[in-house]
């Protein structure tokens, strides 16, 4: 049986009739994910998009500003379609130039080394003259902005993270901020081919390892390891790791020894925590008041993690909040105040559970990737400032200690990523996608990305196309044979840009004369030399391609994060300013910014800070799902049957459900200033009470008879803000949202989001006459 590889692990695909029928389980994997449940149904589903489309709007009227979203679209041929790309991307360079081109197209795509869609992307557009391009990401943006700063660079330091199997033998404690959640350890990019997570905890719980979970929901942490579960209000974890902090202090269980050879600034963080800075003392009390944990608890386990071999854990999830540098920076400083970091099982790791590999398993070397070619634009914008973008040209921020301006974007170009998915505020990105001339989008389904686009292009999903996956952390390299051929007109993206660029007339700038088999090869031959470096012989493409999932050593099963600096703390000094921990940073500091001091400080979230009149009394967290990977192949037979009453769960506390008549089952609404949608109510004393908790990805549904544009389906970025963590690193602050929650007036529709976008036959317009006349 064929193989398949996602970012959710490998499978054995099934064909019946030349499609895919199901993709099942692969026996070297412990711990199969079944999310691989949603690949067939979806790629055979009705939202699948079959032909090359353009909104009716855009192809009478031209490219301009224009409210996207409602209209219905035109089904084209791909001659057609490719010369009005061809067309508007020549007027957008001539009369613009390249950097009115805005191609960030942030997302994960699918996994394959060559069939990558935003490479694919990227390196057509720098064969036309380049494109403004984003920096960073969703998912651990400030812990990349902020850790160079104060330790070293983060991409590098998480994939030295201590691996579990030393922390099984070694630690006594772990205490986890944010969980360790089995359902995101199904996911490392790139793919997984063997889920090893579950293993490891279930070994430490048999060493007798200690677990604290400090997170709103129980369940984010596996059953077996018996944590302790702690409830913050969400948003007040540094309170609680500075009542810790001060306890430390306060009884002289901190490591001054540890403090003056590997960090500095520890006194201005220290005066801090006293109260002498700003007449505040960050006591026990003062941490209760905030998070809702009593401040006896915070003392004895201050005590218990000075006595015991202790592992710090923080979740990507508590940067991805308002302030979001500040937990990142408090771990740091509390562990360093324990004095265990670079020990065995001991010191700090950020970033666990953030995926699948983490701690359990690396990557030899980097195995041969499509390369996106020479970058011809230097200007980019940091990933979650899209909306900031279209709606505020020519407006200055600051990123990085750096004074910079947002660029003029007149046409966006979508790969492989669903921005009405992963970005905060929906309605205002729905105000900001009215602003350009033209928006490209390319797509399987028909999200409400493509669905807000104004030519959407319909591509192979993975199964429909051959390459070869191998994980970014991960240590098989597997084949992807093609299982089917993509239905309609769909077509690769490697095909497309082939077409357009010959249209264009430098098809050989993109394509260096290669087809996808010519490619592949090359790619491959480039991951047989790294691998012969390694002293490992790998078979030729045909014999790969035909064959099983191959598995690699790993380069480092005993890693201890650190190790190296607390052994010889000059020779491995860190690539900061100091060359030590910086607990406090006077690079930072001298950047003068109100949201981000020079240490680790308390910041109230956002939207507490503002609700005077507490209308908004809950604290809403939309942590990713379970049963899927964000949005994609939401329509697929797992996320459906997740859903309740075709609606998306939202966890609510049963005292919480009581005051507001609410029962398990029922369709509920949640709202607040910036948006409203509809859910499935799922009442669980698993979720802290005044929170509540619903998972991203489903797709959005706006309801435009509805004068809010209501959102039919549950997805919680209706409701989020769309307010970067701070002015250091702009990242995304999702995790930082109140709302109220209610059962709704009257009858509610039913979902639309999995169902095709209306079609229309639009006059042969003058665009298309026009275009007609060339071909
Ligand atoms: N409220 C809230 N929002 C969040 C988060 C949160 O915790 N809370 N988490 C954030 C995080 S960490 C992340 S990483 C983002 C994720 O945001 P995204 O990465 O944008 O989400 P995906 O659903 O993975 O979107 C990928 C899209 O690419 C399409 N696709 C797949 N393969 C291909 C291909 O080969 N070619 C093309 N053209 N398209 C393809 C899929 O159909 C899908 O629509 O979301 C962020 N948003
Ligand atoms: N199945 C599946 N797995 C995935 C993904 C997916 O879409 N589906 N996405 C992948 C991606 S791109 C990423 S970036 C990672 C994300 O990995 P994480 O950032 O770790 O994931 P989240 O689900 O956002 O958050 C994890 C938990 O943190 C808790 N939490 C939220 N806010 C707070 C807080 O203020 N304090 C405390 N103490 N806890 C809090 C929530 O209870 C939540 O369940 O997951 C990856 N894994
Ligand atoms: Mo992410």
């Amino acid at each position: 049986m064929p193989l398949t590889s996602n970012h959710w692990g490998i499978g054995c695909v099934q064909v019946e009739n030349g499609r895919i029928a199901s993709v099942d389980p692969h026996p070297a994997d412990p711990e199969p994910s079944p999310i691989n449940g949603n690949i067939a149904s979806s790629l055979n589903g009705q939202a699948r998009v079959l032909r090359p489309a353009v909104r009716k709007g855009w192809l009478e009227n031209g490219p301009g500003p224009s409210t996207r979203g409602e209209e219905p679209f035109v089904e084209v041929g791909w001659d057609t379609v490719i010369d009005l790309l061809a067309d508007e991307l020549k007027r957008v360079r001539e009369t613009h130039g390249n950097n009115a081109i805005f191609a960030g197209s942030y997302g994960w795509s699918s996994a394959g080394r060559f069939h990558h869609a935003q490479s694919q992307l990227k390196r057509f557009l720098n064969t036309q003259g380049g494109f403004v391009r984003s920096e960073g990401n969703y998912s651990y943006n400030a812990a990349l902005g902020l850790m160079p700063f104060i330790l070293g660079p983060f991409r590098k330091h998480v994939a030295q993270a201590t691996r579990w199997s030393v922390i099984a033998e070694h630690s006594e404690l772990v205490v986890l901020f944010g969980g360790l959640a089995m359902r995101n350890a199904q996911v490392s990019d790139g793919g997984i081919a063997q889920h090893r997570l579950g293993d490891n905890l279930a070994k430490c719980a048999r060493e007798g390892v200690r677990f604290v979970n400090f997170s709103p929901l129980r369940s984010d942490v596996l059953d077996g390891v018996d944590a302790e579960w702690i409830a913050p209000l969400p948003g007040t974890d540094v309170a609680v790791m500075m009542g810790i902090a001060h306890t430390l202090l306060d009884e002289n269980l901190h490591d001054q020894k540890f403090l003056d050879r590997y960090t500095v600034g520890f006194d201005q963080l220290a005066a801090y925590l006293r109260g002498e800075t700003d007449g505040i003392a960050k006591t026990p009390e003062w941490a209760a008041e905030r998070s809702g944990i009593p401040a006896a608890k915070l003392r004895l386990l201050a005590r218990e993690m000075a006595a015991k071999r202790t592992m710090i854990s923080c979740a990507a999830s508590l940067q991805r909040a308002d302030y979001g540098e500040q937990p990142l920076w408090m771990t740091v400083s509390l562990a360093a105040m324990l004095g265990q970091v670079g020990l065995p099982g001991g010191g700090f790791t950020i970033g666990y559970g953030v995926n699948g590999n983490i701690g359990n398993i690396e990557r030899l070397f980097r195995p041969g990737a499509l390369p996106q070619g020479q970058r011809r634009i230097p200007d980019f914008i940091p990933v979650s400032m899209i909306s900031e973008m279209l709606l505020h040209p020519g407006q200055d921020y600051t990123y990085l200690g750096q004074k910079r301006t947002l660029p003029n974007a007149k046409m966006v170009w979508w790969a492989g990523g669903n921005p009405f998915h992963h970005h905060q505020d929906l309605n205002r990105l729905r105000r900001a996608f009215a602003t350009p001339d033209t928006i490209v989008v390319n797509e399987i389904n028909w999200t409400a990305t493509a669905r807000h686009a104004d030519i959407v292009l319909p591509v192979a999903a993975p199964q429909e196309r051959t390459d070869f996956g191998a994980g970014k952390s991960d240590n098989a390299l597997i084949p992807m044979p093609v299982c089917a051929t993509p239905p309609g007109d769909a077509r690769t993206e490697f095909d497309i840009y082939c077409d357009l660029s010959r249209r264009l007339g430098n098809v050989d700038d993109f394509s260096e004369g290669l087809d996808e088999h010519g490619w592949l090869t090359r790619l491959w031959e480039e991951t047989r030399t790294a691998a012969n470096e390694h002293g490992i012989q790998l078979p030729d493409w045909d014999t790969f391609i035909s064959g099983d999932v191959i598995t690699l050593p790993d380069p480092s099963p005993n890693q201890v994060f650190l190790a190296d600096y607390r052994a010889e703390p000059d020779k491995f000094a860190l690539p900061t300013p100091s060359g030590r921990i910086e607990l406090h940073c006077q690079t930072i500091a001298e950047m003068k910014l109100p949201d981000c001091l020079g240490h680790a400080s308390w910041f109230e979230p956002r939207d507490w800070a503002a609700a005077n009149d507490r209308s908004y009394p809950l604290a809403l967290v939309s942590g990713q799902p379970g049963t899927r990977l964000h949005s994609q192949l939401d329509n697929g037979a797992t996320s459906v049957a997740s859903k309740i009453n075709q609606r998306e769960p939202v966890l609510i506390h049963p005292k919480d459900a009581a005051k507001r008549d609410i029962s398990d089952g029922d369709i509920v609404e949640l709202y607040n200033a910036r948006g409203r949608c509809l859910a499935g109510a799922r009442v669980t004393e698993d979720i802290r009470e005044g929170c509540v908790f619903l998972w991203t990805g489903a797709w959005y549904d706006p309801d435009f008879s509805n004068p809010d544009q209501r959102d039919r389906h549950g997805n919680p970025n209706v409701l989020t803000h769309d307010h970067r963590t701070s002015s250091l690193t702009q990242s995304t602050a999702a995790h930082s949202t109140n709302i109220e929650i209610r059962l709704p007036e009257g009858s509610v529709p039913a979902v639309q989001a999995h169902a095709p976008p209306r079609f229309t036959f639009a006059d042969t317009s003058a665009t298309l006459r026009k275009t007609a006349s060339k071909v």
